[in-house]
């Protein structure tokens, strides 16, 4: 049997700034975070002797890697090193690697490997004499256009298991641009390797069991929209049956609470209301919840502008009195609920006309993919994800409701 861990997106050294203003303490738990994470996962592999560790790009946020987290990480390397297993690392949009990176990296401990911009293919044996091909490439600029996908050559005969790195985008009917290496399933399907290890897209992901393709997700949520537990993927291997654990390890979880402020009375009631919904949910990690307030124009305002308050989510998170759990963010929506109605009665056809074009996502891409274009992609970091474009949809036709 052949035992690997799959990670990815590590993203260690994420500065949290955003998170500053709300709370200090925060904002240093969360820094922390990666590294915890990173930290648990080496812990796994060592205390289940797998057979090697796949790190598949976005090991550090930015291509200029300070000191103190290319240190930390390479603390994790040496542990591995000891351990005598073998790291097969690529580097991601985030982490590509230039000439100044190059330049000023620590030293990797000789158990790591590191791909080149190049697609190769490298071969390890295990202790147990099984061969293992594991092919892959790193990124060298921000922006990979090319279908690197071709490069990846066919599955060797001569191996027990063939492994794909790739961090990417995999090609959906949502997929409007190609910055990420693009791919699609099929295409990797053509190669007949026995396991890809992607990594890019934060959400964990299964995109198929034959062969199995996975996107492990990051191992530590960055932001409120990625919400849920985070780790990473044990995979254990026979030619026969496959079987991938996830295996939670970040230490901080966002999370996200919606309350409807008409069922809600005075701060009293929503303190309690949080408290139940968090004592049901028995969180063994750190949370960080993003409220979600809803309320119609007719609720009462002394409490819609009392939550909108400065202080109002570092207070309440004292008042709700959880040791883990913190308020990181507020999020008001008014649903103006009555100009709504009177503007679909007076004109019903036109209403769900323009509501039916708005929430057809061909049109939206056509009419955002100039904006895409020109962002920089590190302030649209999720633009592919269907969620993330139904949330704007979402947000437009609210905006549409208001006037
Ligand atoms: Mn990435």
């Amino acid at each position: 049997m052949i035992r690997f861990i799959h990670a990815a997106d590590l993203h260690l050294d994420t500065p949290f700034s955003g998170l500053e203003q709300t709370s200090k303490t925060l904002a240093e738990k969360l820094r922390e975070a990666p590294f915890e994470s990173l930290a648990k996962i080496v812990d796994i592999a060592i205390e289940k002797a797998v057979d090697f560790v796949l790190f598949s790009g976005d090991l550090y946020n930015t291509k200029r890697v300070n000191i103190k987290a290319q240190s930390l990480f390479i603390e994790h390397l040496n542990r591995l090193n000891k351990a005598d297993i073998p790291v097969y690392l690529i580097r991601g949009n985030h982490d590509y690697l230039t000439e100044e990176a190059q330049k000023l990296a620590l030293p990797f401990p000789k158990n790591v490997y590191t791909y080149g911009p190049d697609v190769e293919t490298h071969i390890l044996e295990t202790k147990n004499k099984e061969r293992i091909a594991i092919t892959g490439f790193s990124y060298d600029t921000q922006w990979v256009t090319e279908r690197k996908i071709k490069k990846y050559p066919k599955r060797r005969p001569d191996v027990n298991l063939q492994i794909g790195l790739l961090h990417g985008d995999i090609e959906t009917s949502l997929t409007r641009e190609a910055n990420y290496a693009p791919f699609t399933l099929a295409e990797l399907r053509e190669k007949n390797y026995d396991y890809w290890a992607l990594g890019h897209v934060h959400q964990r992901q299964q995109i198929a069991e034959q062969p199995s393709v996975y996107y492990p997700g990051n191992i530590q949520g960055l932001h409120k929209n990625e919400t849920g537990e985070k780790g990473c993927l044990f995979v254990e291997w026979t030619p026969r049956e496959q079987h991938v654990q996830f295996i939670p390890t970040a230490p901080v979880i966002w999370e996200s609470m919606t309350l409807e402020l008409s069922e809600i009375e005075n701060v009293s009631d929503l303190i309690q209301a949080m408290q139940e919904a968090i004592a049901e949910k028995e969180y063994k990690q750190d949370v960080l919840i993003n409220l979600i307030i809803k309320a119609k124009t007719d609720d009462d305002e002394d409490l819609i502008h009392f939550t909108q308050e400065k202080e109002f989510a570092e207070q309440l998170s004292k008042q709700l009195g959880v040791s883990n759990v913190w308020v990181a963010s507020v999020e008001l929506i008014v649903e103006e609920a009555t100009d709504q109605q009177a503007l679909q009665k007076m004109y019903p056809n036109e209403w769900d006309k323009v509501l039916r074009k708005a929430e057809k996502t061909t049109i939206f891409n056509e009419l955002t993919e100039r904006i895409f274009e020109q962002i920089p992609s590190r302030y649209l970091n999720q633009k592919n994800s269907k969620a993330y474009r139904e949330q704007m949809i979402q947000k437009a036709i609210a905006k549409l409701h208001l006037k």
